[in-house]
């Protein structure tokens, strides 16, 4: 092994809803490992703010108005980086909502909008850029899965089901298109301070006593926790890693919690 391996020097990796958030983080990650970067936001003042954060961070990127959701928005959007890039290295199945509703009081529509940006977006997207992956004779996908892949919560069933879903399109493009030297594998941040997580992270916060007592860190995680790994399995020194879900939580899945003092 050399150290090269874990160079992104000379790839092109497209970040979904990467204009602020662990997006922005792993597509900085990137960047700083030698990636050209394309991130894709649903509104063009999201990609415009993405556009100023990235030239404030030293980085050139290329932006993109694409609802991850909408087929043909992102099978004209693929086209359009491909025109301009000529291949997608990497893709980061990253853009994700969450709805934080009892299931009792969660309507089938809301129920359905999660699903549908947080596990058919991924499939959607991945559909689009495989077929250029398998041309180019190689390929890695990363799709951000989730503490709700392995675990439920109250209030989270549309998340949950989506990010368990998610871990299991994960296994199942690494089974389909391992053949074609496509690893396909996942992420799954612990809690991480970001605009999603704002609402739980209130100082006194009951759910934030919580979390602090269920990581053995006994801390929130920051986006940059997740670069390290991220540039792992965008890298070649990842392989022979196919169909994995690599957590980032500080530990959470393995511990059961504080004792109460
Ligand atoms: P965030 O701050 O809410 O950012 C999500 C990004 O996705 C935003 O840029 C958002 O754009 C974009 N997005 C949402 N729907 C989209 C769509 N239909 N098309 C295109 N872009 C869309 O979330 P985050 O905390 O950075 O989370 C990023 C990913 O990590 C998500 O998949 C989330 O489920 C996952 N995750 C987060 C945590 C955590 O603790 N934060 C932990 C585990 C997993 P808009 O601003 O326009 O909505
Ligand atoms: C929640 C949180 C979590 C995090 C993350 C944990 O309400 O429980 O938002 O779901 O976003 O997914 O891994």
């Amino acid at each position: 092994m050399e150290m090269k391996d874990f160079s992104l020097e000379g790839k092109v990796a497209w970040v979904t809803g990467a204009s602020y958030g662990i997006g922005f983080a792993i597509a900085s990650a990137y960047a700083t490992a030698g990636a050209k970067i394309v991130f894709n936001d649903i509104k063009q003042e999201l990609v415009d703010k993405g556009l100023q954060a990235y030239k404030e961070a030293g980085i050139e990127a290329a932006g993109y108005v694409c609802d991850v959701t909408n087929e043909e928005a992102v099978e004209k959007t693929t086209a359009e980086i491909l025109e301009k890039f000529g291949k997608i290295d990497i893709l980061v199945n990253n853009a994700g909502i969450i709805k934080r509703i009892p299931m009792l009081e969660m309507k089938a529509s809301e129920f359905r909008q999660v699903i549908d940006v947080d596990l058919n977006a991924p499939f959607i997207v991945s559909k689009a850029v495989i077929p250029s992956m398998i041309k180019n004779g190689h390929g890695k996908i990363i799709n951000i899965c989730s503490m709700m892949s392995e675990l439920g919560r109250e209030t989270v069933s549309a998340y949950a089901a989506a990010k368990g879903g998610l871990k299991m399109l994960t296994r199942n493009i690494a089974s389909e298109y391992g053949q074609y030297n496509i690893q396909c594998n996942g992420i799954g941040p612990g809690y991480i301070e970001t605009p999603q997580t704002a609402p739980l992270r209130v100082p006194g916060h009951p759910f934030n006593e919580f979390i602090l007592a269920k990581t053995p860190a006994n801390r929130w995680g920051k986006p940059e926790d997740l670069q390290g790994p991220a540039v792992f399995l965008a890298s070649d020194a990842s392989n022979f890693v196919n169909g994995h879900v690599l957590y980032v939580d500080g530990g959470i899945l393995a511990y059961i919690g504080k004792q109460p003092q």
